[in-house]
């Protein structure tokens, strides 16, 4: 190999195994689904390379092997057995193994204790609705925490165009179709922070459309969710009252306050969660910010209006409200 090939080839692979690592890795996934979906990659990659390497050293020996496996090959039944009946044998028992494991999350589809939580695509950003054991609801955004060790049934939809529901360390992915409901049932062996992807093309800001999902030992959960339904906690009246002055509130709830807009995220306790708009920013006072400043740059199209009209001041002012909603 030449030296610039063989160094593209090195850049091509080094990226492809740091893609590999952290909290979106579809190799890092513990969880019953997503254990079984890592091991019939291995089940692909690895007999894929096997079946590979004998399909080229045939062809190699075909071209330029001695005489007598040259012939050996030509022979009626290598054709027969290796180039018909060991593909069918193969990919048949391929397509059982797929039936068996998309049948993988049966045992959890009927458990009655599961928490229901829906969650509905919008373009670009992920409303989440949590139904507590009382039957009451509340709405969040953009994150979703679990308890340890409970079924979680997901009832996906979309408010608009297709998008798919991607957390490759809890489960493959499930479109989220308008007018249907698709429901995925996940569970999480151990605590832990893992980062889903909206993985249908579902236009232009799609690719940053993330989110965060973090599973708690039960007790920490119903702590969060004691916390989570209840209003937001009062801080920084004039903060406040900017909001609503500039029609923030037309599209945002803020649970406790006059804001009842249901056309943006909930953010009655946005401080608290992992990021901001989808996981395109931090989340801390800094990001809110840059949000309010430039947001049709970080998240281009973006069903948020500009509002460049804000001074620095105002801009201040309103992050620090926001970075009181914990
Ligand atoms: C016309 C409706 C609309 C108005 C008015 C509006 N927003 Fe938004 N806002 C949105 C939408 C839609 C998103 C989601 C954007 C995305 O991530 O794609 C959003 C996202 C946000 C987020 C990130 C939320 C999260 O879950 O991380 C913050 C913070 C925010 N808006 C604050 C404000 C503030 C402050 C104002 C007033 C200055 C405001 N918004 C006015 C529609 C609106
Ligand atoms: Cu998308």
């Amino acid at each position: 190999m030449s030296a610039p090939v063989s160094k593209a080839v090195f850049a091509v692979a080094v990226f492809a195994l740091v893609g590999c690592e952290g909290p979106q890795s579809a190799f890092s996934g513990t969880a019953p689904e997503s254990s079984r979906v890592i091991f019939l990659t291995w089940v692909m990659i690895i007999g894929g390379t096997i079946i590979l390497a004998v399909v080229c050293g045939a062809i190699a020996a075909a071209i330029s092997g001695p005489a007598s496996w040259k012939r050996a090959l030509r022979n009626e039944r290598v054709i027969l057995y290796g180039g018909i009946a060991f593909p069918v044998i193969v990919l048949t028992l391929l397509l059982f193994y797929g039936f068996v494991l998309l049948r993988a999350g049966d045992s959890l589809v009927s458990d009655e204790n599961a928490l229901r939580v829906a969650v509905v695509g919008e373009q670009w950003w992920w409303r989440v609705i949590y139904e507590t054991r009382g039957g009451e609801t509340f709405e969040t955004a953009n994150e979703l925490r679990i308890p340890v060790g409970r079924t979680v049934a997901i009832e996906l939809t979309s408010a608009d165009v297709i998008h798919s529901f991607w957390v490759p360390a809890y489960a493959g992915k499930l479109d989220m179709i308008p007018g249907r409901t698709n429901t995925l049932h996940i569970k999480a062996k151990h605590p832990g922070l893992a980062r889903g992807q909206c993985a249908e093309y579902c236009g232009g800001a799609h690719a940053l459309m993330s989110f965060f999902v973090e599973a708690l030992p039960e007790d920490e959960f119903e702590q969060w969710i004691e916390k989570e339904k209840s209003p937001a906690l009062r801080n920084n009246e004039a903060g406040a009252r900017l909001f609503h002055a500039v029609g923030c509130g037309g599209c945002h709830t803020v649970r406790g306050t006059s804001a009842k807009g249901v056309i943006g995220p909930d953010l009655t306790h946005v401080a608290s969660r992992h990021s901001l708009a989808a996981a395109a920013l931090d989340n801390d006072e800094a990001a809110f910010q840059r949000w309010l400043r430039m947001h049709q740059k970080i998240k281009p199209d973006n069903r948020m209006p500009g509002f460049d009209f804000l001074s620095d001041e105002e801009i201040a002012e309103l992050a620090s409200y926001l970075g009181g909603l914990e």
